[in-house]
């Protein structure tokens, strides 16, 4: 087949999500056309069947605004004509599901559309009464509607009511990359001061979803109990207020800022537990890259987290907010490696049954296929 994809390119998991699927799908012999406003992050080799069509937005005076959505669209028209592309792809609902109906309509051909929903485009943006009419649009103009989970599903017949079925593809991520660390772990133990403390990580864009203070707060309990280190992955809005915070604590000896990396597989690998508490998840997508890592991730039971860490099982669930029980679970586990042997023996076992990357990529493929079959 002949795919468009297009997705926001920077960093954040749907862009993530985005790149590794065209890049699987090109693997398996499919003509893969990305069409963004920059090489989309982790697109970093390039493959046989993959194409970058960049848009570019010019600003000119006449708009107070630099007109994205119709300049987008107007460059997928153009790929879908000159390429006849069978089917686009559009990641995020808003505002790539309108252009991708809108370029469909102008290159006149029957290049289907498909539309995934990644969380925020519904979660945040669907509240706003200035964009959830187009989100609706876009949703019910789409061929076909994927949700990266069932509390993504749910969240959108709540919030959008859209006519329109949603099915469920659970995200994947590169297993070998996050299987296989590049770089020697000692060296960057070494590199961080680490020795036999227990490590916790958490990797963000560190929005204020992300409650990176209750992160900060959990630390603070378990380190008074036992030896450990925390490192904070990552840059975003709330970065400052999380440093004035490990300040005012007195634990800057013990937290590591490590900012925005391209590469930070090591840094999963050196870590004994991962911290996702977010306020709000569609998935969490590094809760899988933490699994693979071999990092015992503890997450809120909001949104779609819930269906990646099964309570007890392969990781820890606990309520929003709820630092008391986040830092005695870390507290208890450490104290029993036993359950903690369990409890990675369990992700391994829950990461091939649920969220191998073969599967996921073939439902992708035979709902492209289905619509193709449909005419
Ligand atoms: O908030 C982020 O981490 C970025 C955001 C995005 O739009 O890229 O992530 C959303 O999509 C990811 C990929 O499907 C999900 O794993 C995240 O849970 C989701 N973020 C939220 O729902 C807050």
């Amino acid at each position: 087949m002949k795919i468009g994809i297009t997705c926001y390119p920077n960093i954040g998991g749907s862009g993530v999500v985005a790149t590794e699927l065209g890049k699987k799908l090109a693997q398996r012999g499919h003509e893969v056309h990305f069409i963004t406003s920059s090489m989309p992050f982790r697109l970093n080799q390039m493959n046989d069947n993959i194409y970058v069509h960049e848009v570019e937005v010019n600003n000119y005076a006449v708009f107070q605004y630099p007109p994205y959505d119709l300049t987008l669209s107007t460059k997928i028209s153009e790929v879908i004509s000159e390429y006849e592309l069978d089917i686009i792809h559009m990641h995020y609902a808003v505002p790539h599901a309108i252009c991708g109906h809108l370029a469909i309509s102008m290159a006149n051909r029957d290049t289907k559309m498909v539309t995934t929903l990644h969380g925020t485009d519904i979660t945040v943006l669907g509240y706003d009464s200035s964009l959830k009419p187009a989100i609706k649009f876009g949703i019910e103009k789409s061929d076909a509607v994927t949700a990266v989970s069932q509390s993504l599903i749910e969240d959108t017949d709540t919030i959008i009511k859209p006519n329109q079925d949603i099915e469920l593809i659970y995200n994947f991520v590169d297993e070998e990359k996050f299987s296989t660390p590049k770089i020697d772990l000692n060296k960057v133990k070494k590199s961080l001061c680490i020795s036999d403390e227990i490590v916790i990580s958490h990797v963000s864009n560190f929005r204020s979803v992300k409650r990176v203070e209750d992160i900060i707060h959990t630390f603070y309990k378990v380190q008074f109990k036992k030896k450990s280190v925390l490192l904070l992955i990552g840059d975003g809005p709330m970065l400052f207020k999380a440093k004035t915070l490990v300040k005012a604590l007195g634990i800057e000896k013990k937290v590591r800022f490590i900012g925005k990396q391209e590469e930070i597989t090591h840094y999963y690998h050196i870590s004994d537990f991962f911290l996702l508490m977010s306020e709000k998840e569609s998935f969490g997508l590094v809760l899988l890259e933490a699994m693979y890592g071999g990092a015992i991730c503890i997450a809120t039971n909001a949104g779609g987290m819930k269906e990646v860490i099964h309570h007890n099982e392969n990781g820890i669930l606990v309520d929003v907010g709820d630092t008391n029980q986040a830092s005695d679970y870390i507290i208890d586990l450490i104290s029993d490696p036993e359950k903690m042997k369990k409890i990675k023996e369990n992700m391994k076992q829950i990461l091939i049954n649920k969220f191998s990357t073969d599967p996921i990529v073939r439902k992708y493929e035979s709902l492209y296929l289905g619509l193709l079959n449909k005419g």
